[in-house]
């Protein structure tokens, strides 16, 4: 049980591959921020997801400080990503572990540590207003808006 705590726990350390490539310091700064973080990103969120049920869902893992929605740029409607701030590293570890992988309204739920929110991050920074990832995508997705905006507009 102690080894399988300890795996668990390093687990929820490590950074993934994402970096910020708009982070205004040096990749080492970023990277620096990540390693002592409060914040996560939280991806593949419904469009429909309210701030409410973030609040309920992460504040069960810790004390959430605030929770930030992603918004499309031009529409300001919420596209699918929110950091959340806890008050303590522990508590934002705790999210990765518990909360990571599990599902909110219905979707699959991706965790990452974020280097901190700062204005504008806020916003997708797809060609369309929604992220970027939504322009890739193949599949219809009833949840992000249906058919990724450029089939859409073919
Ligand atoms: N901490 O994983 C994340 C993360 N993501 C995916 C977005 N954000 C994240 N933060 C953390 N971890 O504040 C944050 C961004 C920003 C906000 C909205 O969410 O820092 P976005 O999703 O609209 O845009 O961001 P982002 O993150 O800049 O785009 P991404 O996914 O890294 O893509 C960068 C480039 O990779 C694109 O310009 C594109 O050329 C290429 N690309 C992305 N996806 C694909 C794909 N499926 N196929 C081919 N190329 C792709």
């Amino acid at each position: 049980m102690a080894l399988f705590d300890a795996r668990a726990r390093d687990k929820a350390r490590e950074l993934s591959a994402y970096r910020d490539q708009r982070y205004s310091g040096s990749l080492r700064d970023q990277e620096q921020q990540l390693k002592n973080s409060t914040t996560l990103y939280v991806g593949n969120l419904s469009y429909y997801t309210r701030e409410e049920q973030v609040y309920e869902l992460f504040g069960r893992a810790g004390d959430v400080r605030r929770v930030i929605m992603g918004l499309d740029r031009f529409k300001k409607t919420p596209c699918g990503f929110c950091f959340v701030e806890y008050y303590t590293r522990d508590e934002a570890e705790n999210a990765i572990r518990c909360v990571n992988g599990t599902r909110l309204d219905d979707r699959v739920i991706r965790t990452d540590w974020d280097a901190g929110f700062i204005e504008g991050r806020q916003f997708g920074r797809g060609k369309h207003g929604g992220q970027v990832r939504d322009e890739y995508r193949k599949d219809f997705d009833p949840g992000r808006g249906g058919w990724n905006k450029i089939v859409a507009t073919k």
